[in-house]
């Protein structure tokens, strides 16, 4: 992890392995690779603990697509679907003010958001966007959790969680991903939650950061 230890004294790093244990001080996300060097597919978040794929990388894929390549042997069979809260948590540790929500002060935020997570739709009214499935379903239809950048409609910024309409788990949609998650590796975790203490980049990972404690 270049850049880890020059940004924290090694005295700190005692010290913070201390609470190691403890309430993480703040939510950092980095950038993290999947299946080679730089390929930035991972958004790992030492709030929650959790990392996320790309939605960008499932764009198009139906529900059903997705299951059969979560299951052992498949592409993503370290994943599973996020929840509803999940992808909650993960937009306030972004810095998403108001989640869910459609705001002035959400723009910056989801646009940094929707760099990482890759695009999924854009539109005439939508700069950039990104919506990732979700695990929650309700009767026959499905959450989506879209974040969007709606410069050229009214510039604001968007994180809403919504119902899909006319879209079944077999349906193809190229606008559209799904929100995979799992735990950060051990023994990762145990360094980025260093990091997070230490409220330091390192490497090319360092995204954004907030007071958990809001
Ligand atoms: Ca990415």
């Amino acid at each position: 992890m270049p850049g880890f230890v020059s940004g924290c004294s090694i005295a700190f790093l005692i010290a913070a392995s201390l609470v190691l244990f403890g309430r993480p001080a703040s939510a950092v996300l980095l950038v993290g690779d999947l299946n080679s060097p730089a390929d930035g597919l991972l958004t790992l978040d030492t709030g929650s603990g959790l990392e996320w794929l790309d939605w960008a990388v499932t764009d198009g894929m139906s529900v059903n697509q997705v299951e059969d390549e979560l299951e052992s042997g498949g592409m993503f069979d370290s994943f599973r679907y996020a929840t509803n809260a999940e992808v909650i948590t993960f937009w306030l540790n972004a810095g998403i003010p108001n989640v869910p929500g459609i705001t002035l002060a959400n723009l910056a935020p989801v646009q940094a958001l929707v760099t990482l997570l890759g695009v999924t739709f854009s539109n005439s009214l939508v700069t950039a966007g990104s919506i990732g499935f979700t695990n929650d379903v309700s009767g026959a239809l499905r959450f989506e959790a879209n974040l969007a950048d709606r410069t050229p409609f009214d510039g604001l910024g968007q994180a809403t969680l919504q119902l899909t309409i006319g879209i079944t788990d077999a349906s193809q949609d190229p606008s559209r991903g799904h929100a995979l998650v799992r735990p950060i590796p051990e023994p990762a975790s145990a360094v980025l939650l260093l990091a997070g203490l230490c409220g330091v980049a390192f490497g090319r990972g360092w995204i954004a950061s907030r007071s958990a404690a809001r």
